[in-house]
């Protein structure tokens, strides 16, 4: 109360939103989006447990937030008052920092210290979590020191050794992460690669660090990613991997992962370091000031070495993406995912910014859609979150009103977090939505299908006719059917003013291919995904 008291006589934009995660999940999509810390409020008791699905999920993705909560007063505290839950015990696993203030002198710089901590380093949210009558107290303050960013120092022999294993490889591959966009390295990794001919694979939320239409980018690995650039890490006798974590959706897709590979891993984070992979050199350090030092030790090598060196090896891998290519030109003539992303791209243009949901329209999109523009794919990776997509949307269409952002969500996430196209509405938010509606939480019936003999248990799911939804909430909707002009919906969805719903019914037993389980090896995945679950 004392806090929205406060408020008129700010100059801050305030967002009121319909259910708190998604201020959470919007704070978040508007950091990813412009690497500004994002900020989100919330009362005490249920509104701030509403917001720790939205914490976890920029723990895990390392997205810069604050988040303020209420806390019932001093005296109260302790007491299981009226709307009294401990939130920072609750999210102190999966926060960055959290605060409590109990002195109101201390309310001033808590707030700035919370904000460097989020943005500095490997970013992380940040819990505040402000007593009632601390908000009510007058308080003094006497300016802020800000903390002595000492950045990790990068070890000049680290980097020299890192440079010194490039040379010698054979079949490198990089393998840039998040990382790489949080820490702005997208040029250095592009002068990396050019200068070594050295092919470029990302992670999932490293998708768009490199242009996808770059002739060194080759996909992405993992469980959904192509059974080519898993093949290439098992090939590989140097990973190059910069800003990234190695998730498990990577790690365990196969049963030994980069088993011939030296590791060269570089993370600002010290403690990443030999948490999954013991890397061969490993640097603590920014992704941009580590790929500065070794481009340094990289300079003179003589020209005809520079690309040249594993030529033959690009070609190796790219004979492997043949027959993938192949399969998706063939499945680019059906209706269907491919078809959808193909549409949306083309409608949108290259400056769109694609939201993504949780699912098998997450890897249809990180797949398909073809990102060229730098840091355009935004998603929930690390916590994979259902509902994620339409809040987050709301955070980059905030960041960026003149642009075009479009969501890609499944039938069952979407409506987890539904009730914000009145803030979309309320706010004129540009934003298209695209459902790919099978009738099924799909990701988990093709699990069923592959795993459990086919025993779809609880997984058919309903909706509303989201034509009529949206038009409810006084905004545009399309059914979308086999057989309809997908780039004539998409097109009029486009050229809408403020936020339109296309609802494509698709094929409710689509799936995501390839698929490999944990702990099955190459050489198994690539038969299996390949050939028996007929790809791509
Ligand atoms: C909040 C939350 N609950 C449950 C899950 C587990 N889960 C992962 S994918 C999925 C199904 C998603 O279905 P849908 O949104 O329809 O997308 P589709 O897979 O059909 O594209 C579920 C339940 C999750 N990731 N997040």
């Amino acid at each position: 109360m004392p806090f929205y008291d406060a408020l008129p006589d700010y100059p801050l934009k305030h967002v009121l939103v319909r259910h708190e995660q998604a201020a959470a999940h919007a704070a978040d999509g508007y950091a990813r989006a412009t690497g500004r810390v994002g900020v989100c409020v919330a009362t005490s008791g249920p509104g701030a447990t509403n917001i720790v699905t939205g914490l976890a999920t920029a723990q895990m993705d390392s997205v810069p937030l604050v988040a303020i909560t209420g806390q019932v007063g001093r005296p109260a505290m302790g007491k299981d008052s009226f709307q009294e839950t401990n939130v920072m015990g609750m999210t102190l696993p999966f926060t960055k920092h959290s605060f409590l203030v109990e002195d109101p002198d201390e309310l001033y710089p808590t707030m700035r210290r919370a904000f460097e901590i989020a943005r500095s380093g490997r970013p992380g949210p940040v819990l505040v979590d402000v007593p009632k009558d601390v908000q009510f107290a007058a308080c003094e303050h006497n300016g802020y020191r800000r903390l002595k960013e000492a950045p990790a120092p990068v070890v000049g022999h680290a980097l020299e050794a890192a440079a010194a294993l490039l040379r010698k490889a054979k079949r490198p591959l990089i393998l840039a992460g998040h990382g790489v966009i949080l820490s702005g390295a997208e040029m250095e990794l592009r002068l990396l690669a050019e200068r070594t001919g050295i092919p470029v694979v990302t992670t999932l939320l490293g998708i768009s660090s490199v242009p996808e239409d770059h002739p060194l980018y080759i996909g992405w690995p993992g469980m959904h990613g192509a059974a080519s650039v898993n093949r290439a890490i098992d090939k590989s006798d140097l990973l190059f991997a910069v800003g990234m974590r190695f998730d498990d959706r990577i790690t365990s897709a196969v049963n030994k992962f980069a088993p011939n590979a030296k590791i060269v891993h570089i993370d600002v984070d010290p403690s990443e370091l030999g948490k999954v992979v013991k890397p061969t050199v490993g640097i603590a350090a920014d992704a941009k000031a580590a790929l500065r030092g070794i481009l340094g030790y990289l300079e003179e090598i003589p020209e005809e070495d520079f690309g040249g060196a594993c030529a033959q090896w690009r070609e190796e891998i790219a004979e492997s993406q043949e027959p993938e290519r192949r399969r998706e030109d063939e499945a680019r003539g059906k209706y269907g995912p491919i078809w959808i992303m193909d549409a949306i791209k083309a409608a949108a243009g290259e400056e769109v910014r694609l939201v993504t949901d949780v699912g098998q329209h997450q890897m249809w999109a990180a797949q398909f859609f073809k990102f060229t523009k730098h840091n355009s794919h935004i998603t929930s990776g690390g916590l994979g979150t259902m509902g994620f997509a339409l809040p987050a949307a709301m955070g980059v269409a905030f960041a960026y009103p003149d642009e075009p952002v479009w969501v890609v969500a499944g039938d069952g996430g979407i409506q987890m977090n539904l009730q914000e196209l009145a803030t979309i509405r309320d706010f004129g938010l540009d934003i298209k939505v695209a459902i790919l509606n099978n009738g099924y939480l799909g990701m988990v019936r093709q699990w069923q299908q592959f795993f459990h003999n086919r025993r779809y248990s609880e997984t058919p799911i309903t909706g509303p006719d989201y034509e009529q939804f949206a038009a409810a909430y006084g905004l545009a909707g399309k059914t979308v059917r086999e057989g309809d002009d997908v780039e004539a919906a998409v097109k009029w969805a486009q050229e809408q003013p403020g936020c339109v719903i296309l609802d494509f019914h698709i094929d409710p037993e689509a799936n995501v291919y390839p698929m490999i389980p944990s702990g099955m090896s190459v050489h198994e995945m690539i038969e299996e995904s390949s050939a028996a679950y007929g790809g791509p």
